[in-house]
């Protein structure tokens, strides 16, 4: 069995995160991951506090396993969401698309484990100096919004910055990904897309089909104009989305074009005008299946790949 620093840490019986999905990590999604051995993670995405204190109380009601939340920085409520973790006294939490240095005190001080994701060695460092328990890093094959680097270059330039424990994110969704970040460095892996497609994720038909069909060039990413760059499955709405921003159209009505997509491809499945993030690695995500069985088979399968490394050294 794969354990490691954070298992001990987090009280948790494998290194193996859900990304916090906003619109898509729910506290019922959450909780099965948590009850399956891994952390589940709920994504307060651009939701206000009383939609995450509803979700907290979900995931308490069906276990009592640790559990985060994810705080996206650029919601409009990411003040009161913060807060509210802090109330809830929540076990971790995790932040992402910003910095997440004023809250650091108010969540340290409610004892809750901050597990920042870090786009780039800098805020690493700023993180590490603040008190944070651990950092994800997240190479830009992730979904939703990326950062410049690669998994590959992230995860051991991050290893390098700082002496806390790192899980790897961004292309992981089997256990030749575990053993890969692992070799790079990392202690734990977070997963995303691998859970779009888990019997207890609650989004629509629709996208569980898109993920479960795509191929190796199904994703691409949109957004960079506007400053926030954000990977999603190359549907018609993208692709028209793209063409709007290299053809010069006004940064007001680019963003207009963008409100409500997230929405509507998690909850309308709406193929036209939803925008399905969607990480790189959908391409090898093909069943439906639990998600505590995606927390074992990822991890089990990694084991025999990290005991057969020592053949390559003679
Ligand atoms: O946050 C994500 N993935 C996301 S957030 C999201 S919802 C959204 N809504 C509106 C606009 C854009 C997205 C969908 N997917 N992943 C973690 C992540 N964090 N990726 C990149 C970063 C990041 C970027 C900059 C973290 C910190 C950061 O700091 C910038 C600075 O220096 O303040």
């Amino acid at each position: 069995m794969i354990q490691s620093v954070l298992c001990e840490m987090l009280g948790i019986r494998y290194p193996v995160f859900q990304g916090g999905m906003a619109w898509v990590a729910d506290g019922k999604l959450a909780a099965a991951v948590s009850e399956g051995g891994g952390l589940g993670i709920i994504g307060a995405g651009n939701a206000p506090a009383s939609f995450v204190r509803e979700q907290i109380a979900v995931v308490r009601s069906i276990t009592d396993k640790p559990f985060g939340v994810n705080i996206m920085l650029l919601s409009p409520y990411a003040d009161e969401v913060a807060a509210c973790v802090a109330e809830e006294h929540v076990p971790v939490v995790t932040t992402g698309a910003g910095n997440p240095s004023k809250y650091m005190k108010t969540w340290l001080d409610a004892g809750i484990k901050v597990i920042p994701i870090v786009p780039s060695v800098a805020m690493a460092k700023l993180v590490t100096r603040l008190g944070a328990s651990a950092v994800i890093a997240e190479g830009g094959e992730s979904g939703g919004h990326v950062g410049e680097l690669t998994t590959m270059v992230l995860v051991p330039l991050i290893c390098d910055a700082t002496d806390l424990p790192v899980i790897a994110a961004g292309g992981i969704a089997d256990g030749r990904g575990v053993a890969a970040a692992f070799m790079l460095g990392a202690c734990g892996v977070q997963m995303g897309t691998r859970f779009l497609s888990a019997e207890e994720c609650n989004i629509h038909p629709n996208y569980k089909e898109r993920i479960i069909k795509a191929g190796d060039l199904c994703t691409m990413v949109t957004g960079k104009r506007l400053g926030h760059p954000v990977r999603s499955l190359r549907t018609n709405f993208a692709r028209n989305y793209s063409k709007a921003e290299y053809g010069g159209m006004p940064d007001e009505e680019l963003e207009a074009l963008g409100t409500g997509a997230l929405r509507l491809a998690v909850q309308e499945g709406d193929i036209q005008n939803g925008c399905f993030l969607s990480g790189q690695i959908a391409a090898m995500v093909n069943r439906v299946q639990p998600a505590a069985d995606i927390v074992r088979e990822v991890m089990e399968s990694a084991e025999p790949i990290l005991k057969g490394a020592a053949a390559w050294v003679k």
